[in-house]
């Protein structure tokens, strides 16, 4: 039994280590034909370098050659395969013996070489027509078709996102990779597209409330609204700038005015039907002026002087300080007066009104709003007195312009006035009722002689008389 063992060159080694104890005695030969460990040939495994894949697909037959064949053996003895590390992400994986074998005869000296597998290709393509409209955010996702994955990859693995050239005005933008990525194991051909920002447009304005202003203010103090309420085409309601023009309104007439203004677009808005923003400003009516002043409330009546100028007028109106002063025709006293140089009221009557000394002037203001006052003054004239008045003692007759005759124009101003001339003899030669009538030292047309006269005054107004000598001159 243990010949046999011995015969079995395989089994040799086995028998050996077990270490039986071996008892020779004449009936064995010891037959020992256990080839030495030295005596097996070097076998030289090479891997081919350069071996691989792309991520997902079937790993190939690894391929090797082998230097070191004994003569007359080949590839035949060999069993097995070569392996590699375990992996199907992208990277190197060392290519190993596995289970080849070249059987016992062989020692195989092995060395590794890297198996790698290599990117595959992911195509991303852009979709097309991705837009927004101006002023809009962009969409959470650029959307893109992703196609190639493999090993049972989808979707899922992708991280990061597209992004888009930076920009907001309206106009393409391309879209890019950005930090999109399929991880390490895919290489990605990538195929743009534009985003689109779209132009917004106006398709209804909203008119703002109409303004009312104060009387008189000034345009540029006026405050209209800056922005007006436009709905777009996209259903957005937005507040654009506008300015308006003034030139239609006057703010010194009451009214309603209509203006319109110019929007100011951002870039992004077009206004295709011309849309123009309209405002009411309404100038509210001014408030009348309140009443009349007169610088003076008294004046005195002067013979001689065809206007005499009594007060400056002054109207009292917080709001406006222009003016149009009329008196009103043939009202109260009015028809004695005048107004000159647009507010001096002057007393201009031929008729001196005798005995009258208390005027009543009916003033109408216009202000500029075409509000009416009338306002009515008390006037007081004063007369000289009749013991001032002068009277003139000499008359020089003729036409030469110094004392051609005799009269006291200013008693015109008295009711019920007499003037008389006597002679030394007491003869009446004049007598009149009437102060504009002048003596001039006639009677009947024949000229008095020279010498002296007595005159006098009566008054019935004021129950006053005067007396005098008047001497009538050579010529
Ligand atoms: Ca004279």
């Amino acid at each position: 039994m243990f010949h046999q063992l011995v015969n079995h060159n395989e089994d040799l080694r086995r028998l050996v280590v077990k270490g039986y104890a071996i008892s020779f005695d004449s009936n064995y030969l010891v037959i020992c034909d256990i080839p030495y460990l030295d005596e097996k040939k070097n076998l030289q495994i090479i891997v081919d370098a350069n071996q691989g894949k792309l991520y997902g697909a079937a790993d190939p037959v690894l391929i090797y050659s082998a230097t070191g064949l004994e003569a007359g053996d080949d590839k035949k003895v060999f069993t097995g395969a070569l392996s590699r590390a375990a992996g199907e992400n992208v990277g190197t994986y060392a290519i190993i013996q596995g289970n080849l074998s070249a059987g016992n005869n062989y020692n195989i000296s092995f060395t590794s070489v890297d198996f790698e597998i290599g990117r595959k290709t992911l195509t991303i393509k852009v979709n097309e027509g991705q837009q927004k409209y101006f002023s809009e955010s962009d969409p959470m996702v650029l959307s893109y078709i992703a196609s190639g994955f493999a090993n049972g990859d989808n979707r899922e693995i992708m991280t990061g996102t597209l992004q888009r050239v930076v920009g907001e005005a309206p106009g393409n933008y391309a879209i890019q990779l950005g930090t999109l990525s399929a991880g390490n194991n895919y290489e990605i051909a990538f195929l743009t597209a534009d985003f689109t920002i779209v132009v917004v447009r106006i398709a209804e304005i909203f008119n703002p409330e109409t303004v009312s202003v104060d009387w008189g203010t000034d345009k540029a103090a006026i405050l209209l609204p800056e922005t007006v309420m436009v709905r777009t085409d996209r259903s957005e309601f937005i507040n654009l700038p506008v300015v308006w023009d003034m030139a239609t309104v006057n703010t010194l007439e009451r009214g309603t005015y209509l203006v319109t203004g110019e929007l100011k677009f951002a870039a992004g808005y077009e206004n295709p039907d011309g849309f123009v923003p309209q405002i009411e400003v309404t100038v509210l009516p001014k408030q009348a002026p309140v009443r009349v002043n007169l610088s003076h409330y008294e004046f005195t009546a002067e013979a001689g002087k065809e206007a005499i100028l009594i007060a400056e007028i002054s109207v009292v109106d917080p709001v406006d300080n222009i003016h149009e002063i009329t008196l009103i025709d043939g009202d109260r006293d009015n028809g004695y007066f005048e107004i000159r140089n647009g507010n001096q009221l002057y007393w201009v009557s031929p008729d001196p009104v005798a005995g009258k000394t208390e005027f009543f002037v009916n003033f109408l203001i216009l202000d500029r709003d075409g509000n009416t006052l009338e306002f009515l003054e008390k006037l007081t004239r004063h007369r000289k007195s009749i013991t001032e008045l002068f009277v003139g003692n000499t008359i020089t007759p003729g036409t030469d312009g110094f004392n051609d005759g005799w009269g006291v124009p200013d008693l015109k101003y008295y009711e019920g006035v007499r003037l008389q001339i006597f002679d030394r003899g007491g003869q009446r030669l004049f007598y009149t009722l009437d102060p504009g009538v002048r003596w001039d030292a006639t009677v009947n047309g024949n000229a008095v002689p020279v010498g002296t006269y007595y005159w006098t005054i009566e008054v019935v107004e004021t129950g006053e008389t005067r007396k005098g000598l008047l001497y009538v001159l050579q010529k």
